[in-house]
């Protein structure tokens, strides 16, 4: 049975597992498919055995009273306690695997890494050393696919990103998938896992890589014209490896974000003090105003005095002149 059914999904194409949980989810594959295979050769043969008990040269006359046996009955209600135990005994045992170990994997310090699907790439934030992301405000995007990592938050000055998936052989490993514009599907089809990607929310997944491989990873929902390309890479390494890579990247992002921080405050310093020496020299220049001002008003005055006192110096000899040449005429 077990020889025949790997030949079987062999024959599917399906690629070798590689993940602890892979071999249940196979068994179901394999269960469903042969369960399947026996329902088209006996649908087949009912409709084969049809068409020749029913054809025209037998002369066969319809029967008024149709079945009058069980057989039938038996089964359908056969097909039904099978998928009942399809449902029951493979599916749901699965799906609680999946569900209620994953406050036991969470307990266990796995790799987490956020996926991050875009039209049309994947890209990865990884916490960094300290195992924290950053505030995740996806108010901040900028381009499509940005982990919108809060650059204020000193818990992402250490996040990295990659656009691979490295992770280590034999660790439980958390993706939280979400996508920064529609919905994709990420799918990693030699661990057997698959989840939607939705836009403006986080959507955990769990597995444990069992053996080292590079494979690709795709995007399993229709996205756009380029769907088909949305292939991206997953590396699973040796411990050491992971953990050299992962330090190296978190070293280099914490010098590049905490720098940044750094030149962001200093600007912000020089800023503040900027304003306050301008607000100084205007408080200093309205000062001044003030103190030249009355000199000016002053001096104006007494021009205008002058001024005043010539025209009507003018004005008087005018006069005394005018009186003279009355008196010459007289
Ligand atoms: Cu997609």
């Amino acid at each position: 049975m077990d020889l025949i059914s790997t030949t079987l999904v062999e024959a599917m194409g399906i690629p070798e597992n590689y993940a602890e949980h892979g071999g249940s989810v196979d068994h179901m594959i394999e269960v469903v498919h042969w369960f399947m295979l026996a329902l088209f050769v006996g649908w087949s043969s009912f409709f084969l055995f049809t068409c020749w008990r029913f054809a025209r040269r037998r002369q066969a006359k319809a029967s008024y009273h149709g079945v009058r046996n069980h057989v039938t009955t038996h089964l359908e209600v056969g097909v039904a306690i099978f998928e009942g135990v399809l449902l029951l005994g493979f599916a749901f045992p699965l799906w609680a695997e999946r569900t209620d170990r994953f406050e036991d994997i969470q307990a266990q310090d796995p790799v987490r890494a956020r996926v991050i699907g875009y039209q049309f790439a994947w890209s990865y934030h990884y916490p960094g050393q300290d195992g924290k992301f950053g505030r995740i405000d996806r108010h901040l995007i900028e381009k499509p696919g940005d982990a919108c990592i809060d650059p204020e938050d000193p818990n992402g000055w250490d996040d990295f990103v990659s656009p691979i998936l490295k992770i280590p052989v034999g660790e439980p490993c958390i993706l939280q998938v979400t996508s920064t514009d529609v919905i994709h599907g990420y799918a990693i089809v030699p661990m057997r896992i698959q989840q939607d990607a939705i836009p403006g929310t986080d959507i955990p997944m769990w597995f444990r890589p069992l053996k080292e491989l590079e494979t690709s990873v795709v995007c399993a929902q229709l996205c756009g014209e380029q769907h088909g390309d949305m292939v991206g890479i997953m590396q699973v390494v040796s411990k050491g490896a992971f953990t050299s890579w992962a330090e190296e990247q978190s070293g280099a992002a914490y010098d590049r974000n905490s720098k940044a921080a750094a030149a962001r405050g200093e600007v912000e310093g020089e800023k503040a003090e900027a304003e306050e020496v301008k607000s100084e020299e205007v408080k200093s220049e309205e000062a001044e105003a003030e103190e030249v001002n009355p000199e000016e008003v002053e001096s104006e005055e007494v021009e205008a005095e002058e001024v005043e006192a010539e025209e009507v110096e003018a004005e008087e000899v005018e006069s005394e002149e005018a009186d003279g040449e009355e008196v010459d005429g007289a």
